[in-house]
């Protein structure tokens, strides 16, 4: 995992924010150094008990033995509600919150959205999604480079979705950490965007292995870029030969019915 990177921070150091309402404590700078200040500790308190190689493979499996077990939670919480939970993973920028924006105004009338947004800072993806009517929290997760199962747990008491909904997650931008933490979700969605390089499901594969769709997006711009769609097909499939694929483009629409097909028929299957 990434112990070194920051994940490991204290509950305390993670805000979920209900947009609309307390978005303005993201603006404190006393917050901010509060949380910050806390992590230096936690740091500090891991690294002395984390030497050597055993210790810390004991400590990363701890940490995802107990991110499993509050992900089965998640997961029944959603079962018995009748929700469709989507994780969606990507490196940053390939256009998760441009894909959900266009499918929240595109089936806002026919579906109930609800969605988790997951960044290191700032309200922004979040303040995007509220701009077209769905219900969003934000979690900023700090020095966190992932969402974890707690996270979505805490995130979803102040969502409060509906029965039948589909709850949308974007996770953090990030094609490494965020494929270890299982958040309970029904399905999970990567999105690779063409200007990425048709390598990156061979560099990352782990990502592609816990995945169940593919979205591969900006295809607008495939006249422009050295991107070999197949190839990224055959890559993918290497690490994955059950996933599934569409080709999007979240500003033209390109092939974004096929999306909401998916979407109407894996709800429909739950
Ligand atoms: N040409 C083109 N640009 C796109 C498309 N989808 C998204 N973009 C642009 O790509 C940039 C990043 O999109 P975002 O939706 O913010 O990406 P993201 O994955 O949410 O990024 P992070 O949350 O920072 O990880 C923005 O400038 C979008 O306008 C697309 O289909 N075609
Ligand atoms: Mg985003």
């Amino acid at each position: 995992m990434c112990d070194t990177c920051g994940c490991n921070q204290p509950a305390d150091a993670v805000k979920i924010l209900l947009i609309g309402e307390e978005t303005k404590l993201m603006h404190d700078p006393h917050d901010h150094e509060h949380g910050h200040g806390h992590h230096h500790h936690h740091h500090h308190h891991d690294h002395e008990h984390t030497h050597g190689g055993k210790t810390v493979i004991e400590l990363e499996q701890d940490v995802l033995a107990q991110n499993n077990r509050l992900a089965e939670r998640n997961r029944g919480y959603f079962e018995a509600k009748n929700i469709l939970a989507l994780n969606l993973v990507s490196s940053p920028g390939s256009g998760k919150t441009a894909v959900l924006e266009r499918t929240l105004a595109d089936l806002k009338d026919e579906l109930a959205f609800f969605v988790i947004e997951g960044d290191q800072q700032t309200t922004r993806d979040a303040d995007r999604i509220a701009a077209t009517g769905a219900p969003v929290v934000q979690v900023n997760t700090g020095k966190g480079c992932h969402l974890d199962s707690d996270m979505v747990n805490r995130a979803v008491k102040k969502l409060t979705p509906s029965d039948g909904a589909i709850v949308m997650i974007e996770n953090v931008g990030n094609l490494v950490c965020p494929s270890l933490f299982d958040l309970g979700e029904s399905r999970r969605v990567v999105i690779i965007s063409v200007t990425e390089g048709d390598d990156k499901p061979l560099k990352y594969p782990d990502m592609f292995h816990t995945s169940d769709l593919c979205l591969i997006n900006k295809v607008d711009l495939l006249p422009y870029v050295p991107f070999d769609v197949e190839k990224a097909k055959h890559y993918a499939l290497h690490a994955n030969p059950k996933l599934q694929f569409l080709e999007i483009s979240a500003l033209t629409g390109q092939g974004m019915e096929e999306w909401y097909d998916w979407l109407r028929s894996t709800k429909n299957q739950l």
